[in-house]
């Protein structure tokens, strides 16, 4: 193998890829010694170099001189003076409260750590929030309250080719994570079953067995009805669901009421599938059950994942080898940016912030007073909407998310972070966030620093560096330590990842998500570590369930959860279902992928995609423009007609910003336990871009 092995900087597949430095973008080469991938990427994967020299490169802290001023090149002690000393006016005049910080599922574990502990002791905080909870948080949630612990998949990946059966819930991993479309070829090579839950067609369902097309936001009933069946026809794993779980009886009684034909008229799906899905599911030994964002990202996305949890323990699959419940999580780095602290209600090794041994050990560990520590702060959303208001804080520092685009109701969460007295943006691009910024940052991308990434297996990995940054460049773990110097901040403050992974594991020892026994050299040496891993003997915990779970009684833990419609319906005004997601060559925000010109070449701009049916039925012609509108407001893009989509519903990638962006209409309401936005079902109305109708909406009447 030659060249510097590493990973892709994007998906939570964390491909393995080695880097050539060359004339121009180092040379990508994928790596076969990785099992996510064996050999496999996909076109943002080789692709992913080209941003590295994009014309645009932040090489340069940039500064407003006025609030109104455009933003000027600056020195860095100019930038970091300007932050520490606006950081510390605000604090004094309104306390530790007015300053929150923001962070990212794509930093890496030392990054998220470090800002974490930044937070809590360098500003005093508790208003720290990050873009994981607009992820994985429903999945975290349901897992927790099931398992005793948030893990994404339940094995190794290799575990699914193996498998028997695989039901894959709101999930379209052929344009999300296309290698790992691989491990579901193995599956079918052996004969094994697939069954896909979407309301489209995607390229992943039509890889599949069986798919189910349900109505946006049904997927709750579809696994009670699904669980009905299964004990309908003595399918349930008696003995396992004695011996390894809590509360059965009580879900038994819930969905006892979700008979065939009610589940039919609820989700749509034809009761012949359902049986179909479930004898699939419950043919073989082996099977797994998979959430996506599809059925995760709901007003009732943990309820929906403790309904397939409920499934998957009935079928005895959880901590059986080569079976299980897993969520396919998002971002580089969804698992370990949600492990070591970058959460409002968690400290580092996924220990909670209101335990008081949790907060005497870490405070040990960074040499503070446990008083010291603020308690949880706002959720995501929650923080996003309360900036700039009377109670909220007034100034934002923000690594590794661009919410402009990518947070629901992105229009208001613009004023929001408009209302500040200072915002404070570190990123290598100018995002749509960044523009708006007082001060920008311009830090180091993945090929130019090193550091650990956790996968979506739980797998430790390492980012090795490749290139050094441009001049002018620093990294998020030296900015984080200018920042905490000039403000007096007490502990230590490495600009090395690997002090500052040494520190995390002496952080995370004893805790659910315990990295003490992991270490560079063994990374290196072993292909990656599984968390938890206690100590250094410890060959880590592919599949963490085998014995038992990490509940107090070591049980897992049936929860009874009911069905009911999303938080906005359909009517008379808004008549279609609204769902958002991802297209290939664009990733999350598109402030990265939107620079790379084959990417763009590829999925140049918004659309949305709806049935023949109902485009016939409003007017609409292929290709031509959409005004869409919500109560939120509206936006405008292009048709794309297609058969593979329900005639009730629609479909919007959320890449792009301005006018056709996806999040100018998804509704903000939110899952009350995971604090989740419901970014996956709302009603929308659509006509023709530039008839009557839609010039009246862009007075914004509806605007509410
Ligand atoms: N190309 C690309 N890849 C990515 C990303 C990216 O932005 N672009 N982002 C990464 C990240 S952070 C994440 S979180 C993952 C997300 O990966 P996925 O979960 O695969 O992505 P989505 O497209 O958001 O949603 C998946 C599917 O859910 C379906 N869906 C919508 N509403 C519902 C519903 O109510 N029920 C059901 N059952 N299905 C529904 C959609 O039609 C869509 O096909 O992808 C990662 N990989
Ligand atoms: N409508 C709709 N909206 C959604 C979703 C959906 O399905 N539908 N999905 C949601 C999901 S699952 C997610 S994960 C979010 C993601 O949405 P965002 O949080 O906006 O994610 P990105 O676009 O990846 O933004 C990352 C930003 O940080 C920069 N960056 C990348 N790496 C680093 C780093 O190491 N350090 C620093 N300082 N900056 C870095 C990038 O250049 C980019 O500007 O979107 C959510 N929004
Ligand atoms: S699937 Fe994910 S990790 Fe793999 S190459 Fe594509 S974006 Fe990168
Ligand atoms: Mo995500």
């Amino acid at each position: 193998m030659t060249g510097t092995p590493t990973h892709c900087p994007y998906c939570a597949l964390q491909c393995g890829m080695t880097l050539t430095p060359g004339d121009g973008p180092p040379a990508v080469a994928a790596r076969e010694d990785v099992p996510a991938n064996r050999g496999g990427l996909c076109q943002k994967g080789w692709t992913a170099a080209d941003l590295l020299g994009v014309p645009d490169r932040l090489t340069t802290p940039l500064a407003r001189p006025r609030r109104d001023a455009p933003l000027e090149p600056c020195t860095w002690d100019e930038a970091l003076d300007r932050v520490a000393a606006g950081v510390s006016r605000l604090r004094a005049a309104h306390g530790p409260d007015a300053v929150a910080v923001f962070g990212g599922g794509g930093l890496t574990n030392e990054k998220a750590y470090q800002l974490g502990k930044f937070a809590r002791i360098g500003l005093g905080t508790s208003q720290i929030d990050y873009n994981g909870r607009f992820c994985m948080s429903s999945a975290a949630a349901a897992s927790l309250r099931a398992f005793g612990m948030d893990r994404g998949l339940p094995g190794p990946i290799t575990d699914l080719g193996r498998s028997d059966a695989v039901l894959l819930v709101g999930g379209n991993p052929a344009e999300t994570m296309p290698p790992f479309m691989r491990h579901l070829a193995d599956l079918r090579g052996r004969g094994g079953a697939l069954i896909v839950v979407d309301p489209r067609r995607t390229a992943t369902a039509r890889a599949a067995d069986l798919h189910l097309r349900p109505l946006p936001g049904t997927d709750l009933a579809l696994a009670n009805g699904l669980l009905h069946l299964a004990i309908a026809e003595g399918l349930v794993d008696e003995a396992y669901v004695a011996s390894r779980t809590t509360g059965f009886e009580a879900v038994r009684t819930v969905v006892n009421a979700y008979w065939p034909g009610r589940v039919e008229r609820i989700t749509g799906v034809p009761e012949p599938q359902l049986r179909e899905a479930v004898r699939l599911l419950a043919g073989g030994e082996r099977a797994h059950i998979l959430t996506g964002r599809g059925g995760e990202q709901h007003a009732k996305g943990v309820d929906t994942v403790s309904a397939f949890v409920n499934l998957a323990l009935a079928l005895g699959l959880p901590g059986r080898e080569g079976s299980g419940y897993g969520c396919v999580t998002g971002q580089g780095n969804g698992q370990g940016g949600r492990e070591h602290g970058q959460k409002a209600d968690q400290l580092p090794g996924y220990r909670r912030i209101d335990d008081p041994a949790a907060r005497a050990h870490v405070a040990a560990v960074w040499g503070v007073d446990p008083d010291v520590l603020p308690g949880p702060g706002r959720s995501a959303y929650e923080l996003l909407s309360a900036l700039g208001t009377p109670d909220g804080p007034k100034a934002l520092l923000l690594f590794g998310s661009n919410p402009v685009v990518s947070a629901p109701r992105a229009a208001a969460v613009a004023d929001r972070l408009d209302a500040l007295d200072l915002l404070v943006v570190a990123d290598f691009v100018p995002s749509e966030t960044a523009r708006r910024a007082d001060v920008v940052l311009p830090t180091a991308q993945w090929a130019e620093e090193s550091g650990t990434m956790t996968n979506l297996e739980g797998r430790v990995l390492r980012r090795r560096r490749a290139v050094p940054p441009p001049d002018g460049v620093r990294t998020d773990l030296e900015i984080v330590a200018g920042l905490a110097g000039r403000l007096g901040a007490p502990g230590k403050w490495s600009t090395d990842p690997a002090e500052v992974f040494e520190e995390l594991r002496a952080a995370s020892a004893g805790g659910p998500a315990d990295y003490a026994g992991i270490s560079y050299e063994r990374i290196e040496r072993e292909g990656g570590v599984f968390w938890p891993c206690p100590d250094e003997d410890h060959p880590g915990t592919p599949r963490p369930y085998l014995d038992r779970f990490p509940t107090p009684d070591g049980r897992a833990r049936f929860v009874p959860v009911e069905h009911r419609g999303p938080a906005e319906d359909v009517d008379g005004r808004y008549p279609v279902y609204l769902t958002t997601g991802r297209v290939l060559a664009q990733y999350q925000s598109g402030a990265q992928t939107r620079r790379i010109p084959a990417l763009a070449d590829a999925a140049p701009g918004p659309f949305v995609e709806l049935h023949p049916d109902l485009a016939g039925r409003l007017g609409i012609e292929d290709g031509a423009d959409v005004r869409l509108s919500t109560r939120r407001g509206s936006a405008t893009v292009r048709a794309r007609l297609t058969g593979d989509i329900r005639d009730d519903t629609v479909f919007v990638p959320f890449h792009w910003p301005g006018e056709g962006s996806a999040n100018l209409l998804t509704n903000p309401a939110l899952d009350p336990v995971s604090r989740m936005p419901e970014f996956k079902v709302c009603a929308v109305r659509l006509e023709p871009a530039g008839t009557s109708e839609a010039r009246a909406g862009e007075c914004g009447e509806d605007a509410s």
